[in-house]
Order: C-alpha cells, then sequence, then structure tokens
C-alpha cells in the first residue's frame, strides 16, 4: 500500500532531498507551504508537480490540524523552523514561536488528528552549544548558545514528550552541520563556496567573514535524510545522533573550497566583526555510533568532496547568470 508522508519546510534544504527520496520510494508527498510575498521553489522546482501541495504555517495550529486533516500521513516530518543562527538574535520572539513552539503546534495537530502517524523532529547539534564532552552524543547534556539553540532544546523535550505522554511514536534526529548546494546562501558553506566561485569568474573580488576559528562537524545533506527515515521505520520511536565524526575548522573550509578554484584565501578573505555572534559555539563533533549500529545509516559523501562539490555547483550556477 502507498504510504503518505507530510513534510514541514519542504522547501528548504533537507526538506527537498527527502521529499526526493520518499517520492523514489512511492509515497504520496504532501508539502506544507507558507505564504510569501514571492513564493520560492527553487529546491523543489525538478519535483513541484509531484508534491501535493498544502498552505499552512507551523504558527498556526488550525492549518496544521487542516494539514493533517487533509493529508492523513503515515510519517510526518517536522523540517520547517527559522534555521539561521546568527538571525535568532535579532528576531528570539519569531525563532521561538517557529523552531520552539511550531514543533508543540504540530504535535499536537497529529495527537488531535491521527496519533498513529509517525513522527520526526528535526533537532540540531546547536542544542549541544557549549559542549559539555567531546565527541557529542545522545546522552550529552545541552548547554544552547543562541535564541535557536534554546528554541531547538524545547522543541526536542517537547518531542520527548509526547512520546512519554501519550505513546506516539515520536522521533527527534540530533543533526550536525549538513551541507548541500541547495543550501541557504547565509550560511558559512554556501557563503564560501559561492564566494570562490564568483571570485574566480571575476564577479566579487573579497569575502567578508566572521570567526574563522569553529568547529563544525559537517556532512553531505542527501546522505543526512536518509536517517530521517530510518528513524521512523523502526520498532520502537527513539532519539538518534547524526553526524560525519570528523570536525573542521572554518579556515579548513575556506582552503579547499578555495584551493579548488586555484586561489588563495587569504588574499581575498576580511574580517567583519557584523559577522561575528555575541555567544559561539566553538567545537562540534559528534558520535553516532548509536545510528550506525541500530539504523545501519552511513555517510557516503567525505568533507572535502562536499565542498568541492558545493563550489562545482555555484561555479556552473554563477556561469550561466542564475
Ligand atoms: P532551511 O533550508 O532553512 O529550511 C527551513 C524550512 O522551514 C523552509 O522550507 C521554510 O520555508 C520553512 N519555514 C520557515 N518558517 C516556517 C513557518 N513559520 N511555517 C512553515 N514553514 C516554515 O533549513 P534546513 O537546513 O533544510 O533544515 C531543516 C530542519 O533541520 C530545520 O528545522 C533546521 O533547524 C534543522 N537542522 C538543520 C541542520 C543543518 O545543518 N541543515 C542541522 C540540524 C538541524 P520558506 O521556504 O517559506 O522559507
Ligand atoms: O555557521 C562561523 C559561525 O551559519 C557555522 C544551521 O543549519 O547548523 C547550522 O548552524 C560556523 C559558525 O551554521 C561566518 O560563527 C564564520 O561558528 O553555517 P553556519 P551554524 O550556526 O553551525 C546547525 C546544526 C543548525 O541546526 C542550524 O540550523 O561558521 N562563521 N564566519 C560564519 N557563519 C556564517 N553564517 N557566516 C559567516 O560569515
Amino acid at each position: 500500500m502507498t504510504k503518505s508522508a507530510l513534510i514541514t519546510g519542504v522547501t528548504g534544504q533537507d526538506g527537498s532531498y527527502l521529499a526526493e527520496f520518499l517520492l523514489e520510494k512511492k509515497y504520496k508527498v504532501y508539502g506544507l507551504r507558507r505564504r510569501t510575498s514571492t513564493p520560492n521553489y527553487e529546491n523543489v522546482e525538478h519535483i513541484k508537480d509531484q508534491i501535493e501541495w498544502i498552505d499552512g504555517d507551523l504558527t498556526d495550529l488550525s492549518s496544521l490540524i487542516r494539514a493533517v486533516q487533509e493529508s492523513q500521513p503515515d510519517e510526518v516530518y517536522n523540517l520547517g523552523a527559522q534555521s539561521f543562527v546568527a538571525t535568532s538574535w535579532p528576531q528570539p520572539i519569531a525563532t521561538g514561536e517557529i523552531t520552539a513552539m511550531g514543533v508543540t503546534n504540530m504535535l499536537e495537530a497529529v495527537r488531535i488528528v491521527k496519533p498513529s502517524a509517525k513522527f520526526y523532529q528535526a533537532s540540531s547539534s546547536e542544542m549541544f552549544g557549549k559542549v559539555q564532552e567531546t565527541p557529542q552524543k545522545e546522552t550529552t547534556p545541552f548547554w544552547p548558545r543562541s535564541p535557536y539553540g534554546a528554541a531547538k532544546m524545547y522543541g526536542h523535550w517537547i518531542t520527548v514528550n509526547y512520546r512519554e505522554s501519550f505513546n506516539m511514536f515520536a522521533c527527534s534526529g540530533i543533526l550536525f552541520n549538513h551541507e548541500s548546494p541547495r543550501r541557504g546562501m547565509e550560511f558559512v558553506t554556501r557563503k564560501v563556496a559561492n564566494a570562490a566561485a564568483r571570485i574566480k569568474l571575476g564577479l566579487q573580488n573579497e569575502l567578508r567573514m566572521g570567526n574563522l576559528d569553529a568547529k563544525r562537524d559537517w556532512g553531505f545533506a542527501g546522505d543526512y535524510v536518509k536517517a530521517m527515515w530510518l528513524m521512523l521505520q523502526q520498532d520502537t520511536p527513539d532519539d538518534y545522533v547524526i553526524s560525519s565524526g570528523e570536525t573542521h575548522t572554518v579556515e579548513e573550509l575556506l582552503e579547499i573550497a578555495f584551493n579548488y578554484v586555484g586561489l588563495n584565501w587569504r588574499d581575498y578573505v576580511v574580517i567583519d566583526e557584523k559577522f561575528v555572534r555575541p555567544a559561539e559555539v566553538d567545537l562540534l563533533l559528534g558520535d553516532c555510533s548509536k545510528a550506525k549500529e541500530r539504523l545501519g545509516w552511513k555517510l557516503e559523501v567525505g568533507f572535502k568532496e562536499l565542498v568541492e562539490m558545493m563550489v562545482e555547483s555555484d561555479l556552473n550556477k554563477n556561469a550561466k547568470g542564475s
């Protein structure tokens, strides 16, 4: 029998890869889209006609109830969020309403309309923040360092709570940074990949950056959405860390991206205080042994390959003028 899935955040990076993955598995895919003055389907243009679109917003419970009624999903993937950490300081309340309370809204819609649906919550390594141990795993205590991290921590615990209170099949994936050519332009990997490409093509002559010493555990988004699906195929709901198990500095990212186009990043990068955050997450490194053992999940794309894939994609896009 055809399974159906409801995805919030389907127009974002992860939503687009997950929708592709589920369509290949012959799911009927429902995508929640919010109203914007100019709709942006860039990430899902190629599969737009295969998605059943439902208008709604994570801050509007009534729209989510309607979305669950209309889609009658077997699986719900809650990927929608205000996901840019830097924006969470100037917009802490909107971040809380979407990224934290939006999770309760989605859980309530599922509980009221179709409590048997399996639920995935997009938790984040940002919850580890000022890390209490390295590497970080499922049992590592959280210490968020941004309004975004604090909002994700609420979303994480309310998901655990609905599992424990209402016996719902609710899972939380604690995903470390994952990137792709579909990454939003403000995130550091895409910003660097796009700048390296544009400087190479003579379209830009400098790159303004923040803290180059920050360390992140970066993987490929296409690999990570498979883990989301695997979590919902288990007999019992649980929480899992998904990570690459390697950590790299922002400086290493610059090195690989600029080397790929035959340039030295030091000739172009300018440090700009505007991109330094009020509180930083200095080091992230995940231990995903639990996911490897129980889900059989594994990483396929390594860090260098990922950065080069992103620069190559931005070389092509910029050369075509898109
Ligand atoms: P993204 O590209 O920023 O996508 C976010 C999505 O959320 C977009 O589709 C956006 O819609 C939607 N959205 C925003 N506000 C909404 C609202 N009020 N109602 C409904 N939808 C709304 O994020 P991503 O990188 O794909 O990440 C997916 C999820 O995983 C997010 O929850 C993120 O916080 C979490 N996460 C990401 C990472 C990572 O490294 N990528 C790591 C851990 C956790 P529009 O297109 O209309 O803006
Ligand atoms: O920053 C440093 C910055 O914005 C990475 C989101 O998907 O992953 C992401 O959050 C690092 C930080 O991602 C610039 O200070 C230096 O240390 O790419 P980012 P993030 O904040 O790690 C987590 C897991 C999520 O859940 C989030 O949704 O890079 N950095 N200079 C810079 N970052 C940016 N954006 N721009 C700079 O110029």
